[in-house]
């Protein structure tokens, strides 16, 4: 008995919650005493790993981590290792802090009628020569088929476009190498083409496409028509292969349907190819649609079908550029795909698509997606499982040719269902093996109950050493799906005030100089005709203007101009019943137009705390009947 009870005390710092629970089982009354010494040991392991989590008051984070908001419809900056949420870029929803969605420098960029609404996926930052160069992120709207641009050194939205001939983009990845030419955009839902009523219930009919889109200007360079339906992508470290995964290969429009066959695929676009073909006009095009369009559907030199059990939800690449990583779901398996392989395929030295696949492990249930160290170890989340599972690359591969070798290193235990999963740098050739993020789709018991409601739960974990080890728990609003870490030297020109010739307000600019106004001096009311337009200055405690006086049904545009120019000193302009509040930062010009609709005096007031007198910083809209 006693001998017993010292043996499971050694091991227990080595064992999971699970395996405990099942130990101490196992044990029966003896349980209870194993725990009370066994648990010490893992407690003083953890406290060590928790500290490196710690960012005292007044330090930094290591990195910064972009976080997409699900239907949020925005984009969020958090600090790594803290977890700490710093900042919320607005995209594709309306936000009423900074009047993103109704200034009309912001209206520019989301375009005319844009939906209120937006459903980030997945966000990822543009790369020169496989690295993160801070320049932009870009992010998908899977609800309105959208995609926007972020500008990283203002960490403001500067594009919004809309992606034609599909129905939402889900996966969105960029090209790694020589430099982010493209964003490769995933169109989820098969549709029928053209899409206006002619064709409705016949599923056969439909189709979706793989877009490319040119990084620099938004313009949408091409898409290929594919089979079955189109999840999640990645790139290679080429610049010459993408890859997509398909869950549906039966083309089904039923649960029961979708999930029929047992192996769908991976489907590798073969880029330089596809380029190519459009250069020869080897192309048709769709309704009103101008885009080239190239058919990659069957066997043909743009595309291949690499067979993939089952239903495959995340494809990742591995950060040496070797493999292409696609993630099981209904299977419990990741298959993994040797890039030089697909480079004979194409060379027609292959016969069979399945001959490029080089390792099929078995890993647990509902492996949605992968991330890497940059040691040659992958981490894939378990999602029925609710576990993330270490497993080494080379040893698999050894596996599946035969040898008898374990290419698990260890399980551990997420609260609870993990959908993607992230380490630090891992989305470049420059993985480092720090920090590992599992973005949980559940939280249930981990926090204070706050309603019906819960907090999605995402836990960062310990990588760098053998074991992963769980050091904290960050609740998000739901539901953040995929996330980046990126090293904070990657950022080091993010801006502190605005540049006065910055674009995002150089139209506002125009149309001051046409009415002979300098923003930066001038407080003044033009009036052309029922338009009003109003220029100001805000600069701590007070406005340019104290009192504007337009008429009833006026069309009024505010415009101010922030001439403070100490960092944050941030003002905002809300105007009582009116719904209106925008952000002015320093050196910052904003605008906002609306109708004056009611006689009488409505006060405006500044909603960021600026200055002692804050409160007194406002003034009144006088409206003559
Ligand atoms: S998806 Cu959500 S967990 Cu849209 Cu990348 Cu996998
Ligand atoms: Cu300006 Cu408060």
């Amino acid at each position: 008995m006693k001998k017993g009870k010292e043996k499971e005390t050694r091991r227990l710092p080595n064992l999971s919650r699970r395996e405990f629970m099942r130990n101490t089982a196992a044990v029966g009354a003896l349980g209870a005493g194993i725990a009370a010494t066994g648990l010490a040991p893992v407690r003083a392991a953890k406290a060590s790993a928790i500290e490196k989590t710690v960012v005292p008051p007044g330090e930094l984070d290591e990195y910064y981590g972009f976080w997409s908001g699900g239907p949020s419809g925005e984009v969020r900056i958090l600090g790594i290792p803290s977890m700490r949420e710093l900042m919320r870029i607005p995209v594709f929803n309306y936000d009423g802090a900074s009047g993103y969605g109704l200034t009309n420098e912001s209206k520019r960029v989301l375009g005319p009628d844009a939906p209120p609404n937006g459903d980030t996926h997945h966000v990822h930052m543009s790369y020169t020569d496989g690295t993160y160069d801070g320049r932009y992120l870009f992010v998908n709207d899977k609800a309105n088929t959208r995609i926007a641009r972020i500008r990283c050194d203002v960490m403001k939205t500067d594009k919004v476009i809309g992606i034609p001939n599909v129905q939402a983009i889900h996966g969105l990845r960029l090209q790694k190498v020589p430099r982010t030419g493209y964003v490769f955009c995933n169109g989820e839902f098969r549709i029928p083409h053209p899409n206006d009523g002619s064709i409705l219930d016949e599923p056969e009919k439909y189709y979706t496409l793989y877009t490319a889109v040119d990084a620099d200007t938004m313009e949408i360079k091409w898409q290929v028509i594919v089979d079955g339906n189109l999840d999640n992508t990645d790139t290679d470290y080429s610049g010459k292969y993408a890859a997509a995964t398909c869950y549906n290969a039966e083309g089904a429009v039923d649960l029961a349907g979708m999930m029929a066959a047992e192996r769908d695929w991976t489907v590798i676009f073969n880029i330089p190819r596809i380029e190519q073909a459009v250069r020869e006009g080897k192309y048709i095009t769709l309704g009103d649609s101008k885009v080239p369009v190239v058919d990659g559907r069957g066997r043909t030199p743009y595309t291949l079908y690499v067979p993939t059990p089952k239903s495959p939800h995340g494809v990742n690449t591995s950060p040496d550029g070797k493999y292409f990583i696609a993630n099981g779901k209904l299977s419990p398996t990741c298959t993994v795909i040797s890039i030089e392989l697909v480079d004979k395929w194409f060379a027609g030295e292959l016969k069979d698509p399945r001959d490029v696949v080089v390792a099929e492990p078995e890993l647990g249930l509902g492996p949605l997606h992968t991330t890497f160290d940059g040691r040659g170890n992958a981490y894939t989340t378990l999602f029925i499982d609710s576990q993330v599972v270490k497993w080494n690359i080379a040893d698999a591969i050894r596996a599946y040719k035969g040898e008898k070798v374990n290419y698990i290193r260890q399980k551990i235990d997420v609260h609870y269902q993990p959908g993607h999963l992230k380490a630090s740098m891992a989305e470049t050739k420059e993985a480092d093996g720090k920090w590992l993020v599992s973005l949980c789709k559940f939280s249930k018991d981990r926090y204070l109950n706050v309603g019906v409601l819960k907090p999605e739960n995402d836990q960062l974990i310990d990588i760098s050493g053998e074991r992963m080890e769980l050091v904290h728990d960050g609740p998000t609003f739901p539901e953040p799906h995929d996330a980046i870490m990126v090293h904070r030297s990657k950022l080091k020109t993010v801006r502190k005030i605005w540049d006065r010739k910055d674009p995002y307000f150089a139209e506002t600019v125009e149309m001051a100089k046409r009415d002979g106004v300098v923003l930066e001096r001038d407080n003044k009311v033009i009036r052309d005709g029922n338009r009003v337009r109003v220029y100001m200055t805000s600069s701590a405690p007070r406005y340019g203007l104290n009192e504007i006086r337009v008429r009833r049904g006026d069309e009024v545009t505010i415009t101010i101009t922030n001439i403070d120019k100490i960092e944050d000193l941030t003002h905002g302009f809300t105007l009582c019943d009116h719904g209106i509040a925008i952000e002015i930062g320093p050196q910052q010009t904003s605008s906002v137009t609306f109708k004056a609709e009611k006689a009488g005096v409505y006060w405006y007031y500044c909603q960021w705390f600026c200055h002692a007198l804050h409160l007194e910083m406002r003034g009144r809209l006088l409206v003559e009947p």
